[in-house]
């Protein structure tokens, strides 16, 4: 049996919350992309070449509401990037979608729960930005990855 190619992101699911910060990564040589398309049509044609596709789109430096095309260009060893990073400023459910392997039915799900309410005020005056101190240690990596020969899934969670 020839060694097969799994278009998936893993996991596919990941559950965060308003000012918590995606990272995608990847380590192998397919090239992916991370795309939330936010009510955009999709990108035509769905190539290496289509600059749309293969120069990232930031999400905004204020996070991600949901809406707009944010993309990271594709990723992958040996192409420009191998991660990408999405702040999100909205709560909601919201799909992205590889846009090289979309009809392959790669794409994934975060969904951004509401901000965790801010900690009691200690008096020792030391307290940071609740929103920023949770994106900062809300940071989690995920493996965009596809396997070839079986190579390991591998998924991160940095807190
Ligand atoms: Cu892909």
């Amino acid at each position: 049996m020839p060694p097969s190619d799994v278009q998936q992101f893993f996991p596919p699911s990941m559950n965060v919350r308003v000012g918590d910060t995606v990272t995608w990564r990847s380590s192998v040589p397919t090239p992916h992309t991370v795309s939330f398309l936010g009510g955009t049509p999709l990108i035509v044609p769905p190539s290496l070449e289509n600059p749309k596709i293969f120069a990232p789109t930031p999400a905004p430096a204020a996070g991600y509401d949901g809406v707009g095309y944010v993309n990271s260009g594709v990723m992958g060893v040996g192409f420009p990037g191998q991660g990408f990073s999405v702040n999100f400023s909205r709560a909601g459910t919201f799909g992205y979608v590889c846009i090289l392997h979309i009809s392959q039915g790669m794409g994934g799900t975060i969904n951004v729960a509401a901000a965790a309410p801010a900690p009691p005020k200690t008096g020792s005056g030391a307290a940071s930005n609740p929103a920023t101190s949770m994106a900062l240690v809300g940071v989690l990596a995920v493996l965009a990855l596809a396997t070839v020969g079986g190579a390991r899934l591998a998924s991160r969670r940095a807190r």
